[in-house]
């Protein structure tokens, strides 16, 4: 049923529904299955987004009709679609009036995906009122504190360089907490891999107690602030509260630099919300494993990553993982800067939409995936500045040295290219940074053709 004269007002000018600040905005890529009309599919979306079903029904009245959700734009040859979102559509708290993430997927990433009259549609910007802006938490706690705990300039503190405990499961507690004070008597910051937990053969509370006395000894051998993100994700809100206040308490004093990991793409926004409310005073690392699902170039579905960097900021999230723009093991490209861009200003455009977010704090970039001390200048560069969180693990357990070589490497790397230096120069002068070229000789290969030569390095 051809839905388009009720869902579709190709009229509405997009510069007057910004300006009347009463929609959330969407753009999709989308295609229609074969024998369907472009405009009659992206009606039948809007209907199931809002207040509609395949065919009409009886108990509609003109209130109804006055939140559908309406279809203001389509380019067919482009395949791009937008759609106006009514904001009384969305659903608000009963406890604080406030806005939900998980009802927005559930309008305009939800029963719109696997339509049979849909080949495609995937999410690629969306833009939020001021009036929707205000109702969502926002970030409690962000890098400039992280910054200040660390004693750098609040606004300005510049790379914090971090790792996580690789390998990736299989330690038991002693060697695991050894791993992180090896770390750490040469870089900033530690997280759990995103599966590690509370793991029969590394309980949460034998190897904690451990890793809050590794994180001691490291902060007295090298007088320096440490900070970790200890992983609080589990299904059961009481699983992760427990997590979270035997992590606190047992970190005691150095507990304000204690961060909490949540795998937020596969626990959802509900889990992030538990550690965003439950724990305003930690910092909230919002790891991603699983977004491949719906985020990959290969998806022609779901959200793009930017999406997904988006919302995790009106969830809350301190820090999410951007990936690595092409530098490191991940999917990705240079383009994807925009994802960091959109998370950490306060003012930026998207792909389709500009959005001014009033204030609410920065979440910031956290650059995880295959790198090391040399595909990290690369990457500065590439993004235009290095205030992010970096976690190599590899590229610090991966040194030949050791740990702390790999930390002191990736830190030699931000001050190479924050002083516009020739890395093979400054490899000359030093060490660790010199010796991450014969730690990850194929990247050097490929980065810095001739390097053992220009280092007198020999197979
Ligand atoms: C990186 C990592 C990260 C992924 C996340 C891993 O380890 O710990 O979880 O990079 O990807 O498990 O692979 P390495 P993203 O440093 O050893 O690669 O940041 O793109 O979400
Ligand atoms: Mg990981």
């Amino acid at each position: 049923m051809d839905q388009s004269a009720r869902y579709a007002d190709l009229s509405l000018d997009e510069d007057e529904l910004l300006a009347g600040g009463k929609h959330i905005l969407t753009a999709y890529t989308m295609h229609p299955a074969a024998g369907y009309g472009y405009l009659e599919v992206a009606a039948h979306i809007a209907a199931e987004s809002s207040t509609g079903t395949n065919v009409e029904v009886s108990t509609t009245d003109d209130f109804t009709k006055g939140v559908d959700a309406l279809v203001y734009f389509i380019d067919e040859a482009e395949g791009i679609m937008k759609i106006a979102y009514p904001i009384e559509l969305f659903d608000r708290n009963v406890i604080d009036g406030r806005a939900m993430i998980v009802s927005f997927l559930t309008l305009a990433i939800g029963n719109n995906q696997g339509m049979g009259d849909c080949a495609d549609l995937q999410m690629q910007d969306f833009y939020v009122p001021p009036k929707m802006l205000e109702l969502f938490d926002g970030p409690s706690k962000s890098i400039n504190d992280l910054w200040t705990m660390l004693g750098r300039d609040h606004d300005n503190g510049g790379y914090i360089a971090g790792t996580i405990i690789k390998p990736k499961l299989g330690l038991r507690p002693e060697p695991f907490a050894e791993a992180a004070y090896q770390f750490w008597l040469g870089g900033d910051f530690i997280k759990n891999d995103e599966p590690q937990g509370n793991q029969v053969f590394c309980p949460l509370k034998k190897v904690i107690p451990l890793v809050a006395d590794a994180m001691k000894r490291a902060q007295d051998e090298t007088g320096e602030p440490k900070l970790f993100s200890a992983n609080i994700t589990a299904d059961d809100y009481h699983e992760m509260c427990a997590r979270a206040d035997f992590v606190l308490e047992t970190f005691g004093e150095d507990a304000p630099r204690v961060a909490f990991l949540v795998d937020g793409y596969v626990g959802g926004p509900g889990m992030v919300t538990t550690a965003r409310r439950q724990y305003p005073s930690q910092y909230l690392h919002y790891h991603r494993a699983g977004h491949g699902a719906v985020t990959s170039p290969s998806s022609k579905r779901g959200y793009t990553a930017f999406i997904l960097a988006k919302m995790s900021r009106l969830m809350g999230a301190s820090g999410i993982h951007v990936g690595t723009m092409g530098y490191g093991k991940m999917e990705g490209g240079k383009d994807d800067r925009i994802i960091a861009y959109m998370i950490e200003r306060d003012s930026v455009d998207g792909p389709f939409y500009h959005q001014e977010w009033h204030g609410m704090k920065p979440t910031t970039p956290i650059i995880s995936g295959g790198m090391n001390a040399l595909r990290l200048p690369g990457f500065f560069e590439n993004l235009g500045h290095g205030n992010i969180i970096n976690t190599s693990g590899g590229g610090s357990y991966g040194h030949i040295d050791s740990p702390a070589a790999g930390a002191t490497s990736l830190r030699q790397s931000y001050e190479c290219w924050k002083q516009g230096a020739d890395p093979i120069e400054f490899a000359k002068d030093h060490k660790e940074f010199a010796r991450a070229f014969e730690s990850f000789p194929h990247d050097a290969d490929s980065i810095f053709p001739g390097w053992r030569d220009k280092l007198g390095v020999h197979k």
